[in-house]
C-alpha cells in the first residue's frame, strides 16, 4: 500500500454532487477527500443540465460559489409549451407568487466548484482507478484506489457515493439490501450545442406529431437544442443539416423562421430513463445524486434532485460533527427519497405528456392530447406545473 490518507468523509465522484458536498463541509471545518475517475477537462466537457431551481442557487451561494452564477446566469420567469405549432406561455413567476429558475450550465457551475476547491487546497484526486469502498457496515469504512500504478487507501468515518449512475458505490451494496425501481422510455434525446443566438428568450418545450423538441440555451450566444429520436439512432445518423431541419419541423412556423443555425460544437444522444434505488444508505455509505436516482430530463430535475440530496446530507453531517446528533443521518434516506419521488413523478409526467410514444393505442393518444389541453387551459393545473418546475421546498 503506497500511502494511507485519513479524512472524515470520503467522497467517490467529482461531479456536481461530490464537489458541492466537499465544498460545503469544508466551510464548516469538516475534512473530505474526493476521488474522481476522469480528468478535470473530461468532467468539464460533459454538456448536461442548464436549469437550476432556487434551492440549488441558494446552495451555490451558501457554498461561496455563487458570484459568477449571479453575474452570468439568466433568471427565467417563465417558459413556453408549444402544442403542435401553437405557443402557450407558462408564467412561473405569476403562478408561484414570485419564483423563477436560473439558466446556468452544469459545466459552468462545476468549473466554479473546481476553482473554489482548488483555491482552498482541497484533496481532490483525479484519474483514480478501481476505487473500492470497504467495511461499509463498520465504524471504520475505507476506500482503496489505484493511481500511477500504486494502490492507495483513504480511512474515513463516512463514504459518500456521488459517482453517478454508472459508478461503483451503488454496485457495492449487496443486492438483497436494496430495491431498484426503473422505467426505460422507448426514445432518447439528441442534443446539440451551437454558437448561435437562442431562438426565443425563454425555453420552449415543443410537442409535435414528429416528436418532442426542446429549445434551451446557455447564454445569449450559446444555444442548446434537443429532439426526441428513436433509441436505434446514432449521432452519425444526424448531420447538422438534418438536425436543424427536423428541429424546425417540430416548432411553430414563426419560431422556426427565426431559428439561427450554425455548426454544432457538441452533439450527443442520451437515452431516457427513470430510476430510483432504495434505501439511499447502506451502513456508513450514503448515496447522493445520479448514483441513487435518474430522471428523464424533460422536467429539468436531475441536477436539482442531486442538490436536494446534498442539502440534506450536508445538514445531517454538520449536526453529527458539531453536536453529535446522528438523527439527520438516520433519516437521510427517507427524507431524501420523499423529495426524489416527487421529482420522479413530475419528470415522468412531463415526459409522458410531451413525447410521441411509438405504438401508443389511439385511446392513449387521445388522453395525451387532452391531458396537455387541460393543463394549458386550467390555471389551477398550470399552477401545479409551475410549482413543480421551480422546485418543491427542501
Ligand atoms: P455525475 O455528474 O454523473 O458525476 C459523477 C462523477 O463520478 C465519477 N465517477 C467515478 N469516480 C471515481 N470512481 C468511479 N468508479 C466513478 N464512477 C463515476 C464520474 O466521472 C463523474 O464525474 O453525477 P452527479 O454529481 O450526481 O450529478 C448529477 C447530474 O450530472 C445530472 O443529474 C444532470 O446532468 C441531469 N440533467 C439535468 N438536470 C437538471 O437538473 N436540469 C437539467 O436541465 C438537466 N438536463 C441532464 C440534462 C442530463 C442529461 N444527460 C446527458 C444525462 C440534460 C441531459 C442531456
Ligand atoms: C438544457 O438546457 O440542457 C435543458 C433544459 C431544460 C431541460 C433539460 C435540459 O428540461
Amino acid at each position: 500500500m503506497a500511502n494511507t490518507i485519513k479524512t472524515q468523509v470520503g467522497i467517490i465522484g467529482g461531479g456536481p454532487s461530490g464537489l458541492m458536498l466537499a465544498q460545503l463541509l469544508d466551510l464548516k471545518g469538516i475534512d473530505s477527500v474526493v476521488l474522481e475517475r476522469q480528468t478535470r477537462d473530461y468532467v468539464l466537457g460533459r454538456i448536461r443540465a442548464g436549469v437550476l431551481e432556487k434551492g440549488f442557487t441558494d446552495l451555490m451561494r451558501e457554498a461561496g460559489v455563487g458570484d459568477r452564477m449571479d453575474r452570468e446566469g439568466e433568471i427565467h420567469n417563465g417558459f413556453e409549451i408549444s402544442d403542435n405549432g401553437t405557443l402557450h406561455h407558462i408564467d412561473l413567476k405569476g403562478l408561484t407568487g414570485g419564483d423563477s429558475v436560473m439558466v446556468y450550465g452544469q459545466t459552468e457551475l462545476t468549473r466554479d466548484l473546481y476553482e473554489a476547491r482548488e483555491a482552498r487546497g482541497a484533496k481532490l484526486i483525479h484519474e483514480t482507478e478501481n476505487v473500492q469502498p470497504h467495511d461499509l457496515t463498520t465504524d471504520a469504512p475505507y476506500l482503496t484506489y489505484e493511481k500511477d500504478g500504486e494502490t492507495h487507501r483513504v480511512d474515513c468515518d463516512f463514504i459518500i457515493g456521488a459517482d453517478g449512475f454508472h459508478g461503483v458505490s451503488r454496485k457495492s451494496i449487496p443486492e438483497d439490501q436494496i430495491t431498484e425501481y426503473e422505467k426505460v422510455y422507448p426514445f432518447g434525446w439528441l442534443g446539440i450545442l451551437s454558437e448561435t443566438k437562442p431562438v426565443h428568450p425563454e425555453l420552449i418545450y415543443a410537442r409535435s406529431e414528429r416528436g418532442f423538441a426542446l429549445c434551451s440555451m446557455r447564454s445569449q450566444v450559446l444555444s442548446r437544442y434537443y429532439v426526441q429520436v428513436p433509441l436505434t439512432d446514432t449521432v452519425e445518423d444526424w448531420s447538422d443539416a438534418r438536425f436543424w431541419s427536423e428541429l424546425k419541423a417540430r416548432l411553430p412556423e414563426d419560431v422556426a423562421a427565426k431559428l439561427e443555425t450554425g455548426p454544432s460544437i457538441e452533439k450527443s444522444i442520451a437515452p431516457l430513463r427513470s430510476f430510483v434505488c432504495e434505501p439511499m444508505r447502506y451502513g456508513n455509505l450514503f448515496l447522493a445524486g445520479d448514483a441513487a436516482h435518474i430522471v428523464p430530463p424533460t422536467g429539468a430535475k436531475g441536477l436539482n434532485s442531486a442538490a436536494s440530496d446534498i442539502y440534506y446530507l450536508y445538514h445531517a453531517m454538520v449536526a453529527f460533527y458539531d453536536e453529535g446528533d446522528a438523527s439527520g443521518l438516520e433519516s437521510y434516506s427517507e427524507t431524501a427519497l420523499r423529495r426524489v419521488w416527487k421529482a420522479q413523478r413530475f419528470s415522468w409526467w412531463m415526459t409522458s405528456m410531451l413525447h410521441e410514444f411509438p405504438d401508443h393505442p389511439d385511446f392513449d393518444q387521445r388522453l395525451q392530447d387532452i391531458e396537455l389541453a387541460y393543463f394549458l387551459d386550467s390555471e389551477a393545473a398550470r399552477t401545479t406545473l409551475a410549482e413543480n418546475y421551480v422546485g418543491l421546498p427542501f
